[in-house]
């Protein structure tokens, strides 16, 4: 849950980003981490096995800076996306303001999306939150792949996107969508906070 301290004027916000085994969670932090200016984020932590497979979760503090009168700062987390790992996961969902789900375009995983989404769907059900107005937008990552492998947009959204959310195609590699994804996400976390006022301290 967000947190707003009105003596200080500091917001803080917690974004999770769900999603299958290597579909690009962790790229996504990567690539963010790699292009904020230096003031505007704090170390990112990767807690991961040899093979780069997201044991536990990574973490990237950003500032944000000033947003009406606020110092606002997010936490961006990703959960490790294999199947096995699911009480790290719902430990690390534990709290989250909004959610990105980061899916892989390829066909052949369409399977292993619609089990994670399920999964993030009983999780979050499981922490009381209502997913019909929890924020949370989609990512079809890996489009960069030959045409031949991957689902396109429209078809992604049709085998996924049941709550018609924003959806976004993406290649966190190269970074295309990177960015509107998180603007994506933090609009619908800060609108949902100015509706909302949760969390205030
Ligand atoms: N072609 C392509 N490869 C990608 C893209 N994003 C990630 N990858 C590759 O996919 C593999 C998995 O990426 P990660 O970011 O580690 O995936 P993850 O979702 O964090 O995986 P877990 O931690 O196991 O849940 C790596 O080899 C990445 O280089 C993309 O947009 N395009
Ligand atoms: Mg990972």
């Amino acid at each position: 849950m967000s947190l707003v301290n009105f003596t200080t004027r500091e917001i803080t916000c917690k974004i999770v980003y769900y999603g299958p085994g290597r579909s690009g969670k962790t790229s996504n932090l990567q690539y963010i981490y790699g292009r904020v200016p230096e003031a505007r984020r704090g170390r990112m932590v990767s807690l991961a096995t040899q093979t780069d497979r997201t044991l536990f979760f990574d973490f990237l503090p950003l500032d944000l800076g000033v947003i009406s009168g606020f110092t606002t700062r997010f936490q961006l987390y990703t959960v490790p996306g294999q199947v096995y790992y699911n009480a790290t996961r719902k430990l690390v969902l534990q709290g989250a303001d909004g959610v990105v789900f980061v899916g892989d375009s390829q066909a052949r995983r369409l399977d292993d999306n619609i089990e994670s989404l399920q999964n993030l769907q009983a999780n979050l059900l499981g922490q009381g939150v209502d997913v019909r107005t929890f924020p949370m937008v989609l990512q079809y990552n890996k489009q960069d792949l030959p045409a031949d492998l991957i689902l396109s947009h429209a078809d992604l959204d049709e085998a996924l996107n049941f709550r018609g959310l924003r959806s976004f195609p993406g290649d966190a590699l190269r970074g295309a969508g990177v960015f509107e994804t998180l603007k994506g996400i933090s609009e619908l976390v800060l609108k949902r906070l100015a509706q909302t006022g949760s969390g205030a301290a």
